[in-house]
């Protein structure tokens, strides 16, 4: 299958004028899929399909020997988007199916426009419905999709139903077993997106390495072929015009023009750029700048930079956060890790984060690595999962490819070498390069770990690293090894493949609050500190290291972490606590950082 920078609509309409319709859904749990499927396997019957165009109650009024085992419209109402495991407690480690709907009025029709139901992200399959219509499925939890509606949108009122499923199994991404929360339903906002019949599905400007603005544009519509495109920056008196090819899209560039402010996380200047094409026009908010690799160095706009960063989930502050990304609690994370910490770098682990996150990042100058869950134990020799693999990637590409911010696209994390796995992250790693050649590709790596002469020697022996453009190593030594803090500063490295290299993880556990200066045992602030003074001591002897994204800024949730008086249900390697409390080693860290950029790096 060709990477198809087609494959779905509208795969970035954050700043399209549309009608949102975050608020108030009715739900209905269904755990034994009742509203898909019924009791022998074979399609849902009358009275249990949730997306049924009628009301239940007003049928069985006037026929009284009606079954329905439903009522959408009296269900009780939540507020989206958001986990359901926040929405009722005993949901917390549900993962099965749960039904969503809401109705709108449209005050008047709209001929010559169409209509778009387009989806933050639902995890992990959605299953859509418009107005009785069923409209499309998607599978993969964290990246955004749109169904076109135009067909079946009605003057006055309008009903959306979703089916929202959780499972996850073998083959799908990420897998059963990881280690954070499953946030179960519709987790970012819904919109209807209207659009005139020819329209600008994806629009992608970036400065090249040349020193030049390239646009790529697809139209789509009847219309589309020998359109005029026009892409401006207003601030810059830029401006580039063309007609669309036969299929569509339009790719054009010129030299950057001399008054171009570079963007960077010292000064992370943004410019409105509009692209209009007849009566369609599309609006960003875009960032320039360059970012290479020469030898082991990283060149942010043709200068070495050391990449100052942590990790991070999609986890909002807070003792029961569900997932609810805003522009808000974006900023209340990111700022802390900029500010806060002195970084210049976040790794938003371990599947795309919200859009908002990622306008935050370009907003507040944070450099970004992006990944897609591809963690584990991935069905590697599966054609059907590498297939969801390179689509989840060409969603989260696509969407984010005006983003200043993201200088990295990770294909996996911690992943087993197979042959299968080889040729599947390498098959990823070419996508990367065919729908986004302007930055660089990367993965979270493993080592293996020799013994000799009382020594620890760390081997990076992965394959993979042909592919890459930075590598990038997990290590965990003196958290899940016996080894003595002391000693970590000793271990020698042995990932010399003349590229950069990053630590995209490394970590202990600590529970906020919890002191044990005498003994320093695992878990205590004392504990995880040391080990924070230790890693950094081993990672200034690695001549080519140029990055960190420690594991991890703040406590998430994970059902694997159950030890009843430190974890609770959470991984507790933040260096801030679940509701921002900062450990003792954010300050060793943020030490760190301000003496880097001190030191210029
Ligand atoms: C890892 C994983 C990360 C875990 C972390 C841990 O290597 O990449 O997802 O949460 O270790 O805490 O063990």
């Amino acid at each position: 299958m060709p990477v198809s920078w087609q494959m779905g609509r509208l795969p970035s309409a954050d700043m399209r004028e549309s009608l949102d319709l975050s608020g108030a859904w009715t739900w209905s749990i269904d755990p034994y899929r009742d509203g898909l499927y019924g009791f022998h396997g074979d399609p849902a019957g009358e009275g249990h399909r949730r997306w049924d165009d009628r009301d239940v109650d007003e049928v069985s009024r006037k026929n009284p020997t009606a079954l329905f085992e439903y009522d959408m419209r009296r269900s009780p109402t939540v507020q989206l988007p958001s986990s359901w495991i926040t929405q009722d407690p005993t949901l917390r480690y549900y993962d099965k199916l749960v039904w969503y709907q809401r109705a709108f009025d449209l005050p008047k029709a709209l001929p010559g426009h169409r209509a778009f139901l387009r989806f933050g992200a639902v995890d992990y399959q959605a299953f859509v419905y418009f107005n009785g219509e069923f409209v499309g499925r998607h599978e993969g939890g964290f990246t955004p999709f749109a169904f076109e509606v135009t067909k079946l949108l009605r003057q006055g009122e309008n009903r959306v139903t979703v089916g929202a499923d959780a499972e996850r199994g073998p083959d799908t991404i990420p897998p059963t077993v990881t280690d954070w929360e499953t946030y179960g339903g519709i987790t970012r906002p819904v919109h209807l997106v209207i659009t005139p019949e020819t329209y600008v599905d994806d629009a992608w400007i970036r400065l090249t390495r040349t020193g030049r603005i390239a646009v790529t544009v697809r139209l789509d519509g009847p219309s589309a072929a020998g359109r005029l495109v026009r892409v401006r920056i207003p601030a810059l008196d830029f401006e580039l015009e063309g007609r669309a090819g036969n299929d569509g899209s339009w790719a054009a560039d010129a030299p950057a023009p001399p008054g171009l402010k570079l963007w960077s996380p010292d000064s992370p200047q943004l410019y409105d750029v509009v692209f209009e094409a007849g009566d369609d026009m599309l609006h960003d908010r875009v960032g320039f700048r360059t970012i290479e690799v020469r030898g082991t160095d990283i060149l942010l706009n043709g200068k070495p930079i050391f990449l100052r960063g942590i990790s991070m989930h999609e986890e909002e502050f807070g003792k029961e956060p569900t997932r609810a990304i805003t522009p808000a609690t974006a900023a209340a994370l990111l700022g802390e890790i900029k500010h806060g910490l002195n970084a210049n770098f976040v790794r938003l682990a371990h599947y795309p984060h919200s859009e908002v996150m990622t306008r935050t990042a370009d907003e507040l100058g944070l450099l970004v690595w992006s990944e897609i869950p591809v963690y584990w134990r991935i069905n590697f020799a599966r054609a059907e999962t590498l297939a969801t693999a390179r689509r989840m990637l060409a969603e989260n590409i696509l969407r984010d490819r005006n983003r200043a911010s993201i200088i990295l696209w990770s294909v996996a994390n911690e992943t087993p070498l197979s042959d299968a796995r080889n040729s599947f992250l390498a098959t990823l790693a070419r996508d990367v390069r065919t729908l986004d050649d302007s930055r660089l590709v990367t993965a979270a790596l493993l080592t293996d770990r020799r013994e000799k002469d009382g020594h620890v020697e760390m081997v990076l022996n992965d394959p993979l690293v042909a592919q890459l453009d930075v590598m990038a190593i997990n290590t965990y030594n003196g958290w899940y090894s016996p080894d003595p803090l002391a000693k970590l500063p000793d271990i020698v490295w042995n990932a010399d493949r003349g590229k950069p290299l990053i630590f995209s993880e490394f970590g202990a556990d600590a529970l906020a609050g919890f002191h044990d200066p005498a003994l320093k045992r695992k878990f205590s602030e004392e504990y995880q500190a040391e080990y924070y003074r230790q890693t950094l001591k081993m990672s200034q002897k690695i001549p080519y290291l140029r990055g960190l994204s420690p594991w991890i800024f703040k406590d998430f949730r994970s059902p694997r972490r159950q030890h009843p008086v430190y974890q609770q249900g959470w991984n507790r390697k933040g260096v801030v606590s679940e509701t921002g409390q900062r450990k003792q080693a954010f300050t060793i860290l943020s030490d760190y950082y301000r003496s880097q950029m001190a030191a210029g790096r």
